[in-house]
């Protein structure tokens, strides 16, 4: 427990492209939901984000950018701290003792490094260990939770690995988190292909809807999305995955269940149907765009960050030091 006595949360965003309705959904609303009853720490993950190539200018832009939409999408910078990952130089150096606990074996199982890694014909080694990085990140803080969509599940239980690992040879030092994810909307797919999730390095824009695209973009881009044979709006994700996907959606834009939805449009076709979740995810993203604007108009960010930063860095350095001592380096005195 921390010095409040309240659980700590950490999660994280990679700066990797623009934030997806799937980023939302999936993580960024149970940020909102955690920050009143746990001790919270988000960040803006900018050494995960290059493991990918990233064009250098893009990448200082996104970085602002996410950081300013935790604030919008109505993280408090007074409850919760809000920093850029390599601000905090611990992850960087726990992320490479962590690289020394994995095995080989256990890196090459990862789906996300398969999926990212396919068709490549040079694969970058960070890519491969991403996962001992975000197992520091999260180590670090002695998180008891992680708000996470669905596709990082593999990679928190390769944490708990790791943190046990790690515990059972060198004594107890990290508290092993538990993931925290959401029990509809884990799986935001994409616009073009339900077999596939939402994602912001999606070269195809009309895969996903941004955070940050305008009301007539989204109206467009849902008028597109794929659908299904037949004009029943039924859930089954088995057989009709397209639609199923987009009634999801529309779930939790309108803050309604699934059964709700298909009462809702019982009797009426695909066309009414996309009509209205466009308006649904619109008066989600307009509100969280306004203020958005104001954050980024007013340059308050950077104060936002440098506080969030010195916050973490005092949690991290403190469990980098216990690690490095139980592991047997020397300290200085
Ligand atoms: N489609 C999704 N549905 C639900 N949750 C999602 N998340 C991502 N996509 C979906 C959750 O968002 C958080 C931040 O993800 P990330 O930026 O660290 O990386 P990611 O999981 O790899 O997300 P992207 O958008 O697909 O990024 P790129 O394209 O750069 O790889 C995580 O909690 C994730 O589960």
């Amino acid at each position: 427990m921390s010095e409040s006595g309240k659980k700590r949360v950490l999660s994280g965003i990679q700066p990797s492209g623009l934030l997806t309705l799937g980023n939302y959904i999936g993580a960024m609303r149970n940020f909102v939901a955690l920050q009143d009853e746990c001790e919270c720490y988000f960040t803006v993950v900018d050494l995960h984000a290059v493991t990918v190539p990233q064009d250098p200018a893009a990448l200082r832009e996104n970085t602002e950018t996410v950081a300013a939409l935790f604030v919008a999408a109505g993280i408090d910078p007074k409850k919760a701290a809000i920093f850029v990952q390599s601000h905090v130089s611990a992850h960087a150096e726990l992320g490479w003792l962590m690289t020394t606990l994995a095995y080989m074996g256990e890196l090459e199982r990862m789906t996300q490094f398969k999926d990212k890694a396919a068709g490549k014909e040079a694969v970058g080694a960070g890519l491969f260990v991403y996962p001992t990085l975000m197992a520091a990140d999260i180590l670090l803080y002695d998180a008891h939770l992680v708000p996470v969509g669905d596709d990082q599940k593999q990679h928190l239980e390769l944490t708990r690995d790791l943190a046990i690992r790690f515990n059972r040879r060198y004594g107890e030092t990290f508290v092993v988190p538990e993931p925290y994810i959401p029990e509809v909307g884990a799986r935001i797919m994409s616009l073009d292909d339900a077999s596939k999730k939402m994602s912001k390095s999606n070269p195809n824009p009309n895969s996903y809807i941004a955070l940050l695209d305008p009301p007539d973009t989204v109206r467009k881009k849902i008028a597109r999305a794929k659908t299904d044979s037949g004009r029943e709006v039924v859930f089954d994700p088995q057989h009709k995955p397209e639609i199923s996907n987009l009634m999801t959606i529309y779930a939790q834009c309108a803050g309604v269940t699934l059964d709700e939805v298909a009462r809702r449009f019982e009797g009426k076709g695909y066309g009414d149907f996309k009509k209205e979740l466009a308006e649904a995810v619109i008066s989600v993203l307009e509100p969280l765009q306004n203020t958005y604007n104001q954050i980024r108009s007013s340059g308050e960010i950077f104060d936002i960050l440098r506080d969030g930063a010195q916050r973490a860095s005092s949690v991290a350095e403190a469990t980098l030091r216990r690690a490095k001592e139980a592991m047997g380096f020397l300290l200085p005195k």
